[in-house]
């Protein structure tokens, strides 16, 4: 009886999700800035995005939510179940649930990163920084380290900065740092393209703009947080970010550059941003608040 139950309920859960998808594939195309239909919405809260798979979509937070949502709804059925002691409807009510619980984690689950699931839904990155091969010579050699951390495609990325080897003499100038288009760095920094600009909108609006950093003592050490994702489509994996020589104008300068890439001048040092275990971003948090605490 109960194998029986249990089949057929894997077996209407299949296929009311089939039913569901089907529906709602022919009401949404998949374009992130489409006003979602109501029951995309309630689909994507229900089964995360495994209509449109990718890392951006389905988390394993997302899949715990709509678990952990399931919850209050078992425990009743369960009550139920145990006062009137009643089998049958109320058993395969709760197989079904279980089933179609069970189809969603198998849907996300497909789609996510494997580090997603190893770090508990947060995705880590780092990028190691090394001077430009193509810096002048009078121009300083500065070295250090970008990391991030994200925990979910819908929260802000936070973002370490901490490099050194800025001029310790003279009054400190501050430095623009941005994520450029291109990981590639054959001809040193200036191979990087422009600011990394998925929306086609103007500086400062570009989300790997991070502003401008004045160092003290010839480092900067610093916590921000951006609209750069690590998950999705416009994760900025495989992208690269640039140290540059002056400040930044935010776009405020006047001229076509501005708009462009804030007239921020050559591009001292840069790196291409990979994905990273938590250890180095804890160490590097470590290392921040320690220095913090002494400044
Ligand atoms: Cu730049
Ligand atoms: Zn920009």
């Amino acid at each position: 009886m109960f194998l029986l139950v249990s089949t057929v309920g894997l077996n209407i859960s299949r296929f009311t999700h089939q039913m569901i998808k089907r529906r709602v594939q022919s009401l949404a195309p998949p374009s992130p800035n489409s006003n979602a239909h109501p029951l995309t919405r309630l689909y994507t809260t229900l089964f995360g995005n495994a209509l449109h798979p990718h890392p951006a979509d389905c988390s394993a937070r997302l899949v715990k939510t709509v678990t952990f949502n399931l919850q209050p709804f078992l425990r009743l059925l369960q009550m139920t179940m145990h006062r009137y002691a009643t089998v049958g409807i109320l058993e395969a009510a709760l197989l079904v649930l279980l089933a179609g619980c069970q189809q969603c984690v198998l849907a996300s689950s497909d789609t996510l990163a494997p580090e997603v699931l190893q770090n508990n839904g947060t995705l880590y990155a780092v990028c190691k920084v090394r001077p430009s091969t193509s810096l002048p010579e009078d121009l300083p050699k500065v070295y250090g380290h970008v990391l991030f951390k994200q925990d979910h495609p819908q929260e802000k990325v936070k973002v370490l900065l901490r490099f050194s080897g800025f001029p310790r003499d003279g009054s400190p100038e501050p430095r623009a740092v941005h994520i450029h288009q291109y990981g590639d760095l054959s001809r040193g920094c200036d191979s990087t393209g422009g600011h990394y600009n998925p929306y086609g909108v103007n500086h400062p609006n570009h989300p790997g703009d991070f502003g401008n950093f004045e160092p003290q003592q010839g480092k900067i050490n610093t916590m921000l947080e951006s609209d750069a994702t690590l998950f999705g489509s416009l994760s900025v994996f495989g992208r690269a970010v640039v140290i540059h020589e002056k400040i930044d104008d935010l776009g405020r300068g006047g001229d076509a550059g501005s708009l462009l890439h804030g007239n921020a001048g050559r591009r001292l040092a840069c790196c291409i941003i990979g994905v990273s275990s938590p250890n180095l971003w804890n160490m590097n948090l470590k290392q921040y608040s320690r220095q913090l605490r002494r400044n």
